[in-house]
């Protein structure tokens, strides 16, 4: 499938700004502190089109006259129908973009299987040095039908993988629709159900809603929701907020839908107010969903301080597997957040207030879901814009989590730093700096680091060359005392659009970055675009597991003792909550980890106590482990915490 330029309607506000937002194909989304340029020597055509994506008003795009066109890539890209709208002159700058966005040529079948058969024989070689019992192992690695920019853990074990169907399948140029307008730009979505394995028929396509776009053009295509914001409703269901509405370096879609695992089926609610590119959504102790930042329906550099919320005050939440959301809006919460970068990271804490930490140091803010308000944190004090990174709220036992990590994000500064009761506090600091990582909360209540790159689509060696700097393969692993250690490689360096979640058996899924899975796809011409592999942990490398045999299968309530049973009561001596994440470009709101106390324990009977209270633990599903002494977690079951129960 051929790149699609934004087309042009009518005449261009003005001639720089149209020329930027063909610049800025070359990349999905925008960072801090990076300059891109298209790949290629294509690139030298077109000037310094390919940078300063940041600045949509493309102050620094080319003036005066253009040479006139020799190279024949460029030529071939000539479109009457530019020439006519907007002159001879300006269509040959479109056109020298495009070429550039085309790239240096073909990239044959033989670059990807060779590619990939040496990252497989240097992660085997590499992997040799870590024990499994101290570093754990990456297993398996498989073929899958989707990029997964996008990913939810499914309270029915199973795993929602979602992005947008690709317009290249060479990864030395832009493989997403973010510039394209039509049905090209075009949403997909597939589950992945590891009970059935990892073969093809373990992947099921759930398409979006088919839907038109308010783009002008009434071309039907599935739902565009890639770079959209997404967290769970407390009967399990996925509200996904935003995507794309195709051009301009990052313009918002207004759309508002529902995945229902139960059915397996999506639904489409009345949009939003605003549209939303790159927003961020965080479920509250009240079960309802805030939905903050991304850049509006006017495409990237305006950013909407506007925040929603869903289901709006008047309708009621859904707890129930059966209360699927339909014609619910969303409202408008009271203060604004008025976030100058998009994907902030928001977090609902045990204080029951959403913490929304910016990437900009100084945009830390608190907000009270109730009153709808909004008060000021300390700058960050690193005092640095940060690119995608990760962050997580650390376990804070019973009563749930109060403090925050930040990781990564910053490529050239390996520091963490921690926000707890109010202030920051630098932590012990990773290996070495990393943009686009993905850091996982652990059963155990240890951390785990994968993906990474230098920028986006950067992977240390300029951008848009899928040549990684191997360093970024590899895993770093936080204990509970703070300390990070350097970890086993993953097979494929991912970056942006990289995702990973905890499955309920403790094992790791690591996928994403279309870039990289197009880079070493080992079939182009089949369906399946990406890949996933599997970590163990250590602790899948340290003898027998616990056994969690029966637990509620109805809600259970807050505060409220239950009953869970085991067959290896003497390998029990924990019992935890981990929350089933949902994630996308670094941003992970729903992670959480409850250490549960143990009432009472009788044989092969053990009496839990639920969280105090929804600040402690929004209502919604979670995974249920028991843990041994040594931290080896059971395979979880799937428990509902109710408000109701
Ligand atoms: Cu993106």
């Amino acid at each position: 499938m051929s790149l699609s330029p934004p087309r042009p309607t009518g005449r261009p506000r003005t001639r720089r700004r149209l020329c930027a937002a063909v610049a800025t194909a070359v990349v999905c989304a925008l960072t801090t502190g990076t300059v891109l340029t298209a790949a290629g020597p294509a690139a030298a055509l077109v000037g310094t089109h390919g940078s300063g994506h940041h600045d949509p008003a493309g102050a620094d795009a080319p003036a005066g006259t253009a040479p006139r066109i020799t190279d024949p890539r460029v030529q071939a890209e000539l479109r009457d129908d530019e020439v006519a709208a907007l002159g001879q002159e300006h269509a040959e700058e479109h056109a020298g973009a495009r070429a550039a966005m085309r790239g240096v040529g073909e990239y044959p079948q033989t670059t990807r299987t060779n590619r990939l058969k040496a990252l497989t024989d240097s992660q085997a070689t590499l992997n040799a040095a870590f024990d499994p019992a101290v570093f754990g192992a990456f297993k398996a690695y498989f073929p899958s039908p989707d990029f997964a920019a996008h990913i939810a853990m499914l309270p029915t074990g199973k795993v929602l993988l979602f992005s947008f169907e690709r317009i290249e399948t060479n990864p030395e140029k832009e493989p997403a629709p973010t510039q394209t307008i039509g049905k090209e730009n075009a949403g997909r979505a597939y589950l992945w159900d590891p009970a059935k394995g990892s073969g093809a028929d373990s992947f099921t396509k759930v398409t979006p809603p088919v839907i038109d776009m308010p783009d002008g053009l009434g071309e039907l295509r599935p739902a565009p929701f890639f770079c959209a914001g997404h967290s769970f409703l407390p009967n399990g269901m996925l509200g996904v907020f935003g995507g794309n509405l195709g051009g301009n370096g990052g313009t918002g879609a207004k759309l508002s839908l529902i995945f229902d695992p139960w059915t397996e089926t999506w639904t489409r609610n009345p949009d939003m107010s605003v549209g939303r590119w790159y927003p961020s959504v965080v479920t509250g102790a009240d079960g309802r969903q805030l939905i903050m930042s991304g850049q509006s329906e006017l495409g990237w550099g305006t950013p909407t301080p506007v925040v929603e919320r869903f289901p709006a005050k008047s309708y009621p939440v859904p707890s129930l597997k059966t209360d699927t959301p339909r014609n619910t809006p969303v409202d408008r919460f009271k203060a604004d957040a008025p976030f100058s970068l998009d994907y902030p990271h928001l977090f609902s804490l045990r204080d029951g207030n959403v913490y929304a930490f910016g990437r900009h140091p100084d945009e830390q803010w608190v907000f009270d879901p109730v009153n709808e308000t909004r008060r000021d944190l300390l700058a960050r004090p690193d005092g640095r814009k940060r690119g995608y990174g990760s962050a997580v709220p650390l376990p804070g036992g019973p009563n749930g989590p109060e403090a925050t990590l930040f990781l990564g994000g910053d490529r050239d500064n390996p520091s963490t730093l921690r926000f707890s009761n109010g202030n920051w506090t630098a932590e012990k600091s990773r290996a070495f700096g990393r943009t686009q990582d993905d850091t996982l909360l652990l059963p155990n209540g240890t951390l785990l680091t994968v993906n990474g790159a230098y920028d986006i689509r950067d992977y240390g060696n300029g951008p848009y060359n899928p040549n990684a700097d191997l360093k970024y393969r590899q895993t770093e692993l936080r204990d509970a005392q703070g300390n990070w250690k350097l970890g086993p490689v993953q097979r494929l360096p991912r970056g942006y659009h990289s995702n990973a979640v905890v499955l309920p058996d403790g094992r790791i899924m690591v996928t994403g970055d279309e870039l990289q899975q197009l880079a070493n796809d080992p079939d182009i011409t089949d369906n399946m675009n990406g890949s996933i592999e599997i970590y163990e942990p250590a602790y899948l490398h340290q003898g027998n597991r616990p056994s969690i045999d029966r637990a509620p299968t109805t809600a259970v309530g807050y505060d409220k003792n239950f009953l869970v049973t085991t067959t290896t009561p003497g390998l029990v001596s924990k019992a935890v909550l981990l929350s089933p994440t949902t994630a996308t470009h670094s941003v992970n709101t729903s992670q959480r980890h409850l250490e549960l106390r143990v009432t009472s324990r009788a044989g092969n009977r053990l009496e839990l106590q639920a969280p105090p209270d929804a600040k402690a633990a929004p209502p919604g599903w979670y995974m249920l482990f028991l843990l041994n002494d040594q931290g080896v977690p059971s395979v979880a079951k799937w428990v509902q915490l109710s408000s109701s129960a």
